[in-house]
């Protein structure tokens, strides 16, 4: 309002009036929100309520009555009444359970439901190794101490950082939310220990992606695992889909750059986008990818029953909501593309209906009909399974072994088909979106605000008061009362601005199923710091990206035909002599690692020289397959000096595609790099 009048005055003296009636105006509407509140509030079932708010609290009394005095709440119910219990921390089960004390706090403002919250905190606070990193296990005692241990399903010893099956991200969200709501700094120095330990030493630099596990052992780059790993562990030394491990460095890098807003913990998880497609294992029709990967992208067996073969999960559970991100974030046509296509790809296969879906001789036999996805699928699409580490197609069991063939379909046993894990309802809801509004739907999506105007607030208090009036019987789910009452409080002004505002929508599981930022339940992990918009990020500036189709190239051309390139296409070089060469300036001297980005359909060899600044030719090697849309990443040094330096890549008689290159430490300039606008928010909006 001040700015306006001095504005005014300065020489607008017209527009006096209007400002004059726009003050008039506006209590005059924040009068009749006021009344329109007060009305709706009237109408709130009280004895609804009270049924309501009894529910939640006896939930969360009865595990703190059971459990307050050890300060961790186990999902399961366990007979603890000893002076110390051993918890297994898998599953990364007990920082749910703590937000929901920290939420219940937020809810009710009852600080006993804080400190129950906390004790959770402190007790991951406590087991944190000096490294950074959570252990697997630990050992607690009555009032609160507790001690690391060495888990019992995976051995590690303490140090290790087990990443996948959840054992950090949620830890260390709980220690963002633990600073929230505290204002304690040691909560967020727990937090930020992780995030630099995961940044530092085990996000890898060329793909983004991470390991299983960590134990800071260095393994020949080819090798998944080396004498003495544990294959049922997972890989040490290679990029996981599994369980999270990926995508929850992902989002601890994002969590990163949220909380410090340094761009440097974004520069590796960049290539993630690239890395869906240089993992993506199907032939023709088929969209899919494996469970684990070695360090040069090739499917490995991680346990005995996931095999190198593509796992349908992986898609809703891993690379849709990544293709999504990617696309939100860097506008590239491709992950559009990939996303509506893979959908595609899996509802084909699908049983019964699928079209795609083989008639197999066994399932007549069977008093089960086979509905759902088979657990594994060949890159051509033919089903397949593995146990024992070893792969079995579907249609063909004369191949699997006896005690197998014995146990019998019909009990329901191998070869399992999957229902329940490939969930596609939330990734087709997205879809939908996505046809409706295109880009623009799904970047609308993502935005909120982390910090609300009282006008603001007023109108999420009317929408609140109207979703407790449209409730007409008490809801039966526990989550849906809670819902009822965060409505109720809220609606009557008992929930405070802080805690009611939320921001853009977070990462976690998008595709699996969605829910309204307004749910008191919203995915809690992207509730633990104030972000209006998790995607509004400089990913697109720190991949440095260079689009051979914009270097210098002789004897080749520029083609599109194959699926999944960046940029405005790939090049092709010719069948006599052809080269690509980028201009690129270093800022130092040294020797760099270089990513070239190539596909080899062909079905032989191609070689390739690689030359910098005129140096003896380095013979590069490109194995051939039978796929022009399987895109690879291969990583060579390059020598630069600092200042101006020309990369060539030439062939004699027909080199492989190729895409792009780029540095693993994206400090280069160059005149064929991809430059996309940083902050796509102002963009959208023109302004
Ligand atoms: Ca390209």
């Amino acid at each position: 309002m001040k700015i306006d009048i001095l504005r005014t005055q300065k020489g607008r003296p017209r527009s006096l009036t209007i400002i004059f009636s726009f003050v008039l105006v506006l209590p005059a509407a924040c009068f009749s929100r006021q009344e329109a509140l007060d009305a709706l509030l009237a109408k709130i079932d009280n004895g609804m309520y009270a049924q309501c708010e009894k529910a939640v609290r006896e939930s969360l009394d009865k595990l703190i009555e059971k459990y307050g005095v050890y300060g961790v709440y186990p999902p399961k119910d366990r007979d603890w009444t000893a002076d110390s219990v051993k918890v297994d921390l898998e599953e990364g089960h007990l920082p749910p359970a703590a937000a929901r004390f920290l939420r219940a706090y937020e809810t009710f403002g009852d600080e006993a439901y804080l400190q129950a919250g906390l004790k959770t905190a402190d007790f991951f606070y406590q087991i944190q190794h000096e490294n950074g990193s959570f252990p697997t296990a630990a050992i607690l005692e009555r009032g609160g101490k507790a001690t690391a241990i060495v888990g019992r399903k995976h051995k590690h010893p303490l140090g290790v950082a087990r990443i996948e099956d959840a054992h950090q991200y949620p830890a260390f969200c709980l220690m963002l939310y633990a600073y929230k709501l505290t204002g304690q700094e040691k909560y967020l120095n727990s937090a930020k220990k992780w995030g630099n330990l995961f940044f530092e030493k085990i996000q890898y630099h060329d793909w983004g992606c991470s390991p299983d596990y960590w134990d800071g052992k260095t393994r020949p780059v080819g090798e998944a695992y080396v004498k003495g790993d544990d294959w049922d562990w997972g890989v040490p030394n290679g990029g996981s889909y599994s369980d999270h491990a990926t995508y929850d460095g992902f989002m601890t890098t994002m969590a990163m750059y949220h909380l410090t807003k340094d761009p440097k913990y974004l520069k590796y998880s960049s290539k993630l986008g690239q890395w869906v497609l240089l993992t993506h294992q199907g032939e023709g029709a088929t969209r899919g990818w494996a469970d684990n990967y070695n360090r040069l992208n090739e499917p490995v067996q991680a346990r005995h029953h996931e095999g190198w073969n593509i796992e349908p999960r992986t898609a809703n559970r891993f690379t849709l909501p990544m293709m999504m991100w990617f696309y939100v974030m860097t506008g590239e046509e491709r992950y559009r593309v990939l996303y509506e296509e893979t959908i595609a790809w899996l509802r084909s296969m699908e049983h019964p209906n699928g079209p795609g879906a083989p008639k197999h001789a066994w399932f007549a036999e069977a008093s089960i009909t086979p509905v759902g996805w088979s657990s594994e699928y060949l890159p051509d699409g033919t089903e397949a399974w593995t146990t024992g580490y070893k792969s079995y197609r579907y249609d063909q069991p004369s191949t699997w072994p006896r005690e197998l063939k014995d146990l019998g379909i019909a009990k329901g046993g191998h070869p399992g088909h999957t229902t329940v894990k490939v969930q596609l309802s939330g990734a087709e809801k997205m879809l939908a979106i996505l046809q409706s509004e295109g880009l623009a739907g799904w970047r609308n999506l993502f935005r909120g605000h982390a910090h609300w105007t009282s006008a603001q607030f007023l109108d999420k208090r009317i929408e609140a008061a109207r979703r407790c009036i449209n409730t007409t019987a008490v809801p039966k789910s526990l989550d849906r009362k809670w819902q009822f009452v965060w409505d109720a409080r809220l609606a009557n002004g008992k929930v405070s601005l802080k805690s009611a505002a939320h921001g853009g929508h977070g990462l976690l599981k998008w595709t699996e199923s969605f829910t309204d930022l307004w749910d008191v339940h919203y995915d809690w992990t992207s509730r633990v710091m104030a972000v209006d918009n998790w995607l509004d990020v400089p990913i697109p500036a720190l991949q440095g990206f260079m689009e051979a189709e914009k270097a210098d190239f002789k004897g080749a051309q520029i083609r599109q035909e194959n699926w999944g390139y960046s940029g405005t296409g790939y090049v092709q070089p010719g069948a006599g002599a052809a080269s690509i060469s980028w201009q690129v300036n270093s800022p130092q001297t040294g020797s760099f690692k270089m990513v070239i980005v190539w596909a080899n359909g062909s079905g032989a060899d191609k070689p390739m020289d690689l030359i910098v600044n005129g140096s003896a030719p380095q013979k590069r090697t490109f194995p051939g397959s039978g796929n022009w849309n399987k895109w690879n990443g291969r990583v060579v040094e390059v020598a630069m000096k600092t200042g101006e330096n020309v990369i060539t890549l030439r062939s004699k008689a027909g080199g492989p595609h190729i895409d792009f290159i780029y540095f693993t430490e994206p400090i280069f300039r160059s005149k064929s790099i991809n430059s996309i606008p940083l902050s796509w928010v102002l963009d959208d909006q023109g302004e």
